[in-house]
């Protein structure tokens, strides 16, 4: 496999990074996850875009052009003979020394990996996923803005597992208000009586990528949206739920702490919402 490293291409097993790396040493660096559908990759402005603004809020200056980058993206996908598949790419503030002062990181590493991607069975689009409430919340925006696709993901990750060991694939995170935030990797859509309503960002959601598509979508549909403070409550007595997310594109919940959401099965708008995406998918994208 061939990985972006910098300037060009290398072998993976040449791509390597240093252990003084703050990225590694304090997560200081930020990413996007992107989706290559049959040789398009979607949405990518809007990918690198967040990453030059995430790279803004954490004062990391980028080196390379929105331009390179993208045609960094595409070369690698080519170099791995891909058409589908999933693509990280990282920025990290570089090697540094071992206190946090950023002052001896002089060169940002750019990595971009591109794999084929492990997706949900088509099994939780069929017949709904069910997911819970768990203790760890998301950061309070002015500790780290949660709009900062940063590489410190810890309390996603506790928040994971915590869903995990309970046999969950998916965990509501609710904001240091007790609001509902988001999920672990994905974001949260509910509807009610007709209209969408998803948290803002000032609520502790990630910007997404594909919580943008689905409010496009919505205006497609004449769904009416919008954003607003949701408590569990307002999830439980929802019609329908249903989360985005890059990797899990638009899946329908059918059970949020153990009480069905509507009739306990997927939803019909939602799957509108899902057939929409699907052809987006399809039409849209930057072509290698
Ligand atoms: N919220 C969070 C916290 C995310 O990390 C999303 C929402 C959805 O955003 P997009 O732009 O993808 O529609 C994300 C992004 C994984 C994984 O392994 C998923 C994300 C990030 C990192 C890893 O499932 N999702």
């Amino acid at each position: 496999m061939k990985i972006y490293l910098n300037d060009g291409l290398v072998d993976s097993a040449e791509a390597k990074v240093s252990v003084f790396d703050h990225g590694l040493l304090y997560g200081d660096g930020i990413f996007e996850g992107i989706r290559l559908y049959d040789g398009c990759v979607f949405k990518l402005d809007a990918h690198l875009e967040r990453l030059e603004y995430s790279a803004k809020a954490i004062m990391l200056k980028m080196p390379w052009t929105r331009q390179q980058i993208s045609e960094a993206v595409c070369e690698t996908c080519r170099a791995n003979n891909l058409k589908d598949g999933y693509i990280r790419l990282l920025v990290t503030r570089g090697e540094g020394s071992l206190g946090l002062s950023i002052q001896n990181c002089k060169q940002p590493q750019l990595i971009i990996i591109a794999d084929t991607i492990q997706l949900y069975p088509e099994e939780f689009y069929e017949n709904g996923l069910s997911i819970i409430t768990v203790p760890t919340r998301r950061c309070n925006p002015a500790a780290l803005p949660p709009t900062v696709k940063s590489l410190n993901y810890l309390n996603n990750i506790l928040a994971k597992i915590e869903a995990q060991h309970l046999g969950y694939h998916e965990a509501i995170m609710l904001n240091d208000q007790g609001y509902v935030a988001e999920c672990t990797g994905d974001n949260v859509f509910v509807i009610h009586k007709g209209e969408l309503i998803t948290p803002s960002a000032s609520a502790g959601a990630l910007k997404g990528i594909t919580r943008d598509t689905a409010l496009e979508i919505a205006d497609e549909l004449g769904v009416p949206w919008r954003e607003a403070n949701m408590t569990r409550y307002d999830v439980w007595v929802a019609d329908e739920l249903f989360l985005t997310g890059t990797a899990a594109e638009i899946v329908p919940i059918v059970e949020v702490d153990a009480r069905p959401i509507g009739s306990g099965k997927p939803g019909a708008i939602t799957g509108r919402f899902l057939e929409s995406f699907r052809r987006r998918v399809s039409v849209e994208g930057t072509m290698l």
